[in-house]
């Protein structure tokens, strides 16, 4: 950010990357802009960190054209939105937002290490967390790029999609108790498996989100701790990740799943336990940033392709304080994401670079109005 000519760069106390291009006048609004540097285990490239260059390389180009907007223009690297190592999602957008929960400090991660201590070990001062919060009447709003994670603009042959909405989502940790016993001297009309009920639980919501047609569920963590292969497993530790396009689907999916896991284990006589870890509201595209994101991708002479995100993003953090509209690119192999063959093309990035600039081009002629 220093080197393409930013004015400010500065590390948040949560570790956000936050640099300033500032505008024309020192009480200009900001446009915010950004995405996060993290990303999941054995993930790629591209997720989040495509949406931190792009805005970088305008304001390389206004810098290079000594230009300056008439309104700041604020890239922020957010730090942990995925929630990999710690149960805390969109944890560096919340802080932006005022959401950073202090009771996170106190999680630990797979090796007992507490955020507080991690955060320390890093430099981060929790004392200066509040001050990170944004004053939402000081920006125009929030816009974001990302590879789209899925091979519908693959299928199109389009190099950009225009989002419509972010799907809702809500996620679960839980484990199932049961009691373990021998592998070979346990009948199969004596045993409490645990985890015999935790793969009943993964078939019903895989037919269960199947059958809304457009909500996805999944339990993409699974383990039998200190399991053995001839002990009938005792416990058994999974994860939930629920999502759907509006509130009232996702919540009735959750419903349905939490049912069945209670009427699985009552027939199974198992227990088990359930946190919800996280839960974020479906995000609508603001109609006026939508709009400005379908001008610059028209004039590229790109067709326009409406679509919903499936994955979740810091926009709809930010969508709770102000409005906000996102831009996705294109992914190789399918747009397969969340793994290391997620990739993108030159002259699809340079597209999306060519739609901020411009966004920010006609954002300018807006604001001399
Ligand atoms: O899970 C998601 O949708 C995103 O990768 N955080
Ligand atoms: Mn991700
Ligand atoms: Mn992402």
């Amino acid at each position: 950010m220093r080197d393409v000519g930013f004015d400010s760069v500065h590390i948040d106390a949560v570790g956000n990357v936050v640099g300033r291009y500032e505008g024309a006048t020192p009480d200009a609004k900001t446009l915010l802009t950004g995405s996060h540097y993290d990303t999941v285990r054995n993930g790629g490239k591209y997720d989040g960190r495509l949406g931190i260059f792009v805005p970088i390389a305008c304001v390389r180009e206004l810098k290079r054209q000594n230009r300056r907007l008439p309104f700041a223009f604020e890239v922020v690297g957010f730090a942990e939105e995925e929630g990999q190592r710690y149960k805390a999602t969109f944890l560096g957008s919340g802080a932006l937002i005022g959401h950073f929960d202090a009771r996170w400090l106190d999680q630990k991660d797979a090796d007992g290490i507490t955020m507080r201590e991690a955060m320390q070990h890093a430099g981060l001062n929790e004392a200066d967390i509040p001050k990170i919060q944004r004053d939402p009447a000081r920006y125009l709003g929030f816009v974001e790029v990302h590879i789209e994670q899925g091979p519908v603009l693959t299928e199109l042959d389009l190099p950009l999609g225009i989002v419509t909405s972010i799907n809702g989502s809500v996620r679960y940790v839980g484990e199932v108790i049961g009691m373990a016993s021998h592998a070979g001297t346990t009948p199969m009309d004596r045993r409490r498996d645990a985890a015999a009920a935790v793969a009943e639980l993964i078939l019903y919501t895989e037919q269960r989100a199947a059958k809304d047609g457009d909500s996805v569920g999944t339990v993409g963590m699974l383990e039998v701790p200190s399991g053995s292969i001839n002990v009938v497993p005792g416990r058994c530790k999974f994860s939930l990740d629920l999502r759907a396009p509006n509130n009232a689907q996702r919540d009735a999916l959750a419903t349905d799943v939490v049912n069945a896991l209670k009427d699985i284990c009552e027939r199974r006589g198992v227990r088990y336990e359930l946190e919800e870890t996280m839960r974020a509201a479906a995000a609508p595209s603001a109609p006026a940033w939508q709009q400005r994101w379908e001008k610059a991708v028209d004039a590229l002479g790109i067709p326009l392709f409406r679509m919903p995100s499936g994955a979740g993003h810091d926009a709809m953090k930010l969508h709770e304080v102000m409005p906000q509209a996102m831009l996705f690119v294109r992914g190789i192999n399918s747009g397969i994401s969340h793994n290391p063959l997620e990739s993108s093309t030159n002259d699809d990035i340079q597209l999306s670079v060519r739609a901020f600039q411009l966004l920010l081009d006609n954002l300018a002629a807006e604001q001399a109005h």
